[in-house]
């Protein structure tokens, strides 16, 4: 009886359960992670304590953990979310958009397979791929940025794998844009009885959020972070609490904690620094179910 409760108060109330991250950060990845600035150096010992405090922080939002027993030579294997998306408990396995990055799948799969999550795999074609960084689910639609890592066949794999959600192409081409992903700019919290979507201040982060805007078949609460760096605007959340970065001006730490007291969600700070130099972002380290 207390069970069927349980599972009923399970379905009205979102509850994520699953954390997947990396097992460590690779000793090959101040020397070897993908990077559009190369002039800064990663500090591997502060990359780990980070990464520890990170996924503390997964733990406090009441996550179990599901650890990717990752490689020291992939050296962008801690950026998990780029290799699979799972959605209502179903993944697809990516074809990852960069080749060094294909291999990072096999360890994805298996801890797949353990934990008995049905999963679907893309064919391993080389101009057929998509990266988990630039989709965007917001628990109603689906949004994916059409990018340098994902391409249209990509995208075609998430339309057939969730194919009871709508599917958006973002347009990322903008002036000299570089940006690596849809998700390097913008980020979801998907409450219990709304939705919450984060964009940066540029005018890059505003064609996306425009895009979003002229697509969406849903409401959503449309929110802009302050400051000159589009990646503050990238956080996690679950169950309550929203993690954001602690390394950013106090402007966005000021604007988050006022945004926790009006939304009533608990916020964390937590140091992302290090990872920033090699383009990874909070969401990048983990894989929320
Ligand atoms: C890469 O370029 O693939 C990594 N250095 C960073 C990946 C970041 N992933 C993400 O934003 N989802």
């Amino acid at each position: 009886m207390i069970q069927f409760f349980i599972k009923l108060y399970d379905l009205c109330i979102l509850i994520m359960k699953y954390a997947i991250v990396a097992n460590k950060i690779p000793s090959s990845l101040p020397s070897n992670a993908l990077r559009s600035d190369n002039t800064q150096i990663v500090d591997i010992n502060k990359a780990r304590e980070h990464h520890e405090e990170y996924i503390q922080c997964l733990k406090d939002m009441n996550l179990e953990i599901i650890y990717v027993n990752n490689e020291d030579e992939l050296a962008d294997s801690v950026f998990v979310e780029d290799t699979v998306i799972i959605i209502d408990n179903v993944a697809l396995l990516t074809n990852p958009g960069h080749e060094s990055r294909l291999y990072e799948t096999y360890e994805m799969r298996k801890a797949l397979e353990s934990h008995e999550i049905v999963t679907y795999c893309m064919d391993i074609i080389h101009d057929e791929f998509l990266d988990g960084g630039d989709l965007l689910f917001t628990g109603k639609e689906i949004f994916i940025g059409l990018s340098k890592r994902t391409r249209e066949c990509g995208i075609s794999y998430v339309k057939d794998v969730f194919n009871h959600y709508e599917v958006h192409t973002i347009n990322m081409d903008f002036e000299d844009n570089s940006t690596l992903h849809l998700k390097s700019v913008c980020s979801c919290a998907i409450l219990d009885d709304k939705s919450i979507l984060y964009f940066g201040s540029s005018r890059f982060a505003s064609h996306i959020m425009n895009q979003i805007i002229k697509l969406s078949k849903c409401d959503y609460i449309y929110v802009t972070v302050p400051g000159n760096n589009d990646s503050m605007a990238n956080i996690v959340y679950a169950n309550g609490i929203l993690m954001c970065r602690r390394d950013s001006d106090d402007i966005v730490k000021d604007f988050f904690i006022d945004h926790g007291k009006i939304n009533k969600l608990i916020i964390k700070f937590v140091d992302n620094s290090e990872l920033a130099k090699v383009d990874g972002a909070l969401t990048c380290c983990s894989v929320i179910f």
